[in-house]
């Protein structure tokens, strides 16, 4: 994530990996502030085993566009809500990449940190039948909690 002001909304794609059991890190990583701690963690990023790599930022949002100028990996966006524009610069920042570089974009804020969680562990599944098997079960129980009645 671009900053730790990022952390309340990225917290909730760190939650769904740990109640998965997908192995993760979190880092604090701003294409602004601090442009070479950047380049080196994407630039590494496939030699260090990654699978995926999750971009939260608000604001002018660079990070998943630059991270993912530096790795084939993909990258899974997520706009953090702003204060000034409630996250529609983030969104807008970060899905209108010009094609050639894609960002995988979520939705503004806690729905999209989680949805990029689960995407993040999808595309880990694809090679984990264990992780797969974990996804499906934690599909059907959220599927059981949604009550027929309104009340
Ligand atoms: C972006 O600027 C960060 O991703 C964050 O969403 C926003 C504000 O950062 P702070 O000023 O709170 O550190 O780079």
């Amino acid at each position: 994530m671009g900053s730790r002001s990022d952390w309340e909304t990225m917290r909730h794609a760190a939650d769904i990996l740990t109640e998965l059991g997908v192995e993760h890190e979190t880092k604090v990583v701003s294409a602004h502030r601090t442009p070479e701690r950047l380049y080196d963690y994407a630039k590494s990023a496939v030699d260090r085993g990654l699978v995926a790599i999750i971009a939260g930022a608000g604001g002018a949002a660079h990070l998943p566009g630059m991270t993912a100028s530096m790795t084939r990996l993909p990258v899974l966006g997520v706009p953090v809500e702003s204060k000034a524009l409630k996250g529609m610069d983030s969104l807008l920042s970060i899905v209108q990449m010009p094609g050639g570089i894609p960002v995988g974009t979520l939705a503004i804020g806690k729905p999209g940190a989680i949805n990029a969680g689960l995407l993040a562990a999808a595309i880990a599944a694809t090679a984990d039948p264990a992780l797969a098997a974990r996804i499906d079960a934690w599909r059907a129980k959220q599927t059981e909690n949604v009550a027929i009645d309104p009340e």
